[in-house]
């Protein structure tokens, strides 16, 4: 349990920002669990917790996409929300997710943010957050990691030379706040992801490092070399390839620059 001055900063810092209708009012903030992901599905098992929000200090699994695992030793932000939503809507979450965060990224003045598609930030083509969209019949969680403190030597030291964090780009960020912040775009933008999602797409569209370039989407079939050139409403990458079109969906593939890390 954090100590009760740290949670009465905490708690100033979150609620002065908070403009949800639903989502993130209840809270739950950890010293540390194994995966925020892992501890809202066991809470939506329990109590179909809508709307519940939790973050921890620290996470001890803290779990990627495709089994890969998240550096959660401190230094960042840690969250992860429930979601009650129709199968239809799933596709869309790591869309409507990664837009919330730019938004609260260009409330706080970070330059040069994009989407590697489907749901990375990544500034000067390094990473700076990611997200895991994980879902069980019409529950899903939504995990976002910030990275806020950590320094060049700390990703070297941890053997990730193509992370960033916030203070790298001279940012100071106050987590909780920056938490509020996105949980308040995401509500809106999973709003507008139901009815609306040509909106949506349109300014992801907009945002997206993933378009235009040379791209190679490694999955279980194989290597598929292309260009990207669209998102479609099931949240798809299309690729232009020397065979035609292909579409690619995001649980199933690993996105790389043709010549290196994008
Ligand atoms: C992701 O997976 O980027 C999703 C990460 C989601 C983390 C949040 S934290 C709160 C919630 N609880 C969880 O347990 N997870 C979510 P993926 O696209 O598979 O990227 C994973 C890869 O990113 C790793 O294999 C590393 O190469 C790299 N990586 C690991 N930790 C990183 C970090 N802190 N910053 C930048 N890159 C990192």
């Amino acid at each position: 349990m954090p100590d009760p001055v740290f949670l009465e900063s905490a708690r100033a810092q979150y609620t002065g920002a908070l403009e949800t209708r639903k989502l993130g009012k209840c809270f739950v903030l950890l010293d540390e669990v194994d995966s925020t992901n892992a501890y809202i599905r066991r809470a939506a098992d329990a109590q179909a917790a809508q709307g519940l929000a939790v973050a921890a200090l620290r996470q001890s699994a803290g779990r990627g996409r495709l089994g890969r695992s998240w550096a959660s030793n401190g230094g960042g932000l840690y969250f992860s929300f429930a979601v009650q939503t129709p199968p239809e809507m799933l596709p869309r979450l790591p869309l409507a997710a990664a837009l919330a965060v730019l938004m609260a990224f260009d409330e706080l003045g970070v330059p040069d943010a994009w989407i590697k598609w489907p749901n990375d930030i990544l500034a000067s083509e390094k990473k700076l957050v990611g997200i895991l969209c994980q879902c069980w019949g019409e529950r899903a969680a939504v995990g976002i990691g910030v990275n806020i403190g950590q320094s060049e030597q700390d990703f070297a030291a941890a053997g990730l030379p193509n992370a960033a964090s916030l203070a790298m780009l001279g940012i100071a960020a106050e987590p909780w706040r920056l938490m509020a912040r996105i949980l308040t775009h995401a509500e809106r933008c999973i709003a507008l992801a139901r009815e609306d999602i040509a909106a949506l797409l349109n300014t992801y569209r907009s945002r997206c490092i993933s378009l235009g370039r040379a791209l190679v989407a490694s999955g279980a079939q194989g290597e598929i070399h292309g260009v990207g050139v669209d998102i479609d409403e099931e949240g798809r990458l299309i690729l232009k390839t020397a065979q035609g079109l292909k579409a690619v969906a995001s649980g199933e593939v690993k996105l790389r620059g043709a010549d290196g890390y994008i």
